[in-house]
């Protein structure tokens, strides 16, 4: 296995495509700014940007098998493993004029010496020969894996970049990813990196899904439709001075399906509901009235009733 593969690389010399100049430019970084989204979530979100873990070759490198190759050794940057945790959101690969399919593979220690194990996959996609590929996916990854790349078709550009001190390695078909999570390292060459990268963003409510592209409400697990904060406004209130002890509060918030808490003259705050009703005695009072969206996104600062009661 191990000498179809050094074979196959050393005579990529020959094979190496000419490609078109969009090519050459890293196809992640060039691409579009990230998505921003709606003005409420800025105020609730700290900004998320998504970060590009691997390479994609500039001169793709044919191989002589199909193979799914991990990196087993990196001298330098960029890295092709896993920063932080987040989610892999796209995924992108240059390939050749070999017709196939790819599949990015997120891949993590093992108990056998030299294997990885697969944690995760992409769907198979076929590739638009010698072009850029980039395909969305979502994959969610912790700190410390790294990813991975499968081709399916002999003749496909699965490494590029030569760099000294970094080198792959990994196993050729029959060997499938998506179906053995033992990937073992039966081929390997030295000097070169896997052609891929993918897109890794943040994930800060855990939901599985990247806060830049995927997911418009970050601060939430429960949705990722945008979750704008709630705001209260106040719909009846006491006079700003008046005799009547029983006071009533009717409030709304401009968010469906709010809870609200209510904090009287300074107190700890309190469930509560519209209408309020309370006794209070004589002098001035101060209520205060924050909402909680149904997804847990709590008002910014509390709608405030100010009052005073005489004989
Ligand atoms: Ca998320």
């Amino acid at each position: 296995m191990r000498s179809s593969f050094v074979a196959a690389a050393l005579g990529a010399a020959s094979l190496t495509l000419a490609l078109p100049a969009v090519a050459t430019a890293d196809p992640v970084t060039a691409g579009e700014p990230a998505p921003r989204h709606a003005d409420a979530l800025e105020r609730v979100a700290a900004k998320a940007t998504g970060v590009v873990v691997g390479q994609i070759a500039a001169l793709p490198t044919s191989c002589g098998s199909a193979f799914t190759l991990f990196m087993s050794a990196e001298s330098g940057p960029p890295s092709f493993t896993i920063p932080s945790n987040g989610v892999l959101t796209t995924w992108s690969h240059l390939a050749n004029a070999t017709p196939g399919s790819a599949r990015l593979v997120v891949v993590g220690p093992s108990a056998v010496p030299g294997h990885r194990t697969v944690l995760g996959t992409s769907a198979l996609q076929p590739v638009a020969v010698n072009a850029l590929n980039s395909f969305p996916t979502r994959i969610p990854v912790t700190a410390g894996t790294a990813i991975a790349l499968q081709t399916t078709v002999p003749g496909m550009a699965c490494v590029g970049a030569t760099v000294v001190g970094d080198a792959v390695a990994g196993a050729a078909a029959p060997y499938d990813p998506a179906t053995n999570v033992d990937l073992p390292n039966s081929v390997a060459q030295a000097g070169i990196r896997i052609n891929v990268a993918a897109v890794l963003e943040p994930d800060a409510d855990g939901d599985g899904y990247g806060d830049v592209s995927q997911d418009a409400c970050p601060v939430s697990a429960q949705t990722q439709a945008v979750c704008p904060a709630p705001d209260t406004t106040i719909k009846k209130q006491p006079p700003r001075v008046g005799h009547n002890r029983f006071v009533t509060i009717k409030f709304k918030s401009t968010v469906p399906g709010s809870t609200f808490t209510c904090s009287v003259d300074g107190k700890k705050f309190k469930p509560c509901s519209s209408p309020f009703d309370k006794r209070l005695g004589l002098g001035r009072h101060k209520v205060k009235i924050l909402a909680t969206s149904g997804v847990g996104i709590v008002e910014a600062k509390p709608a405030t009733v100010k009052f005073r009661i005489t004989r």
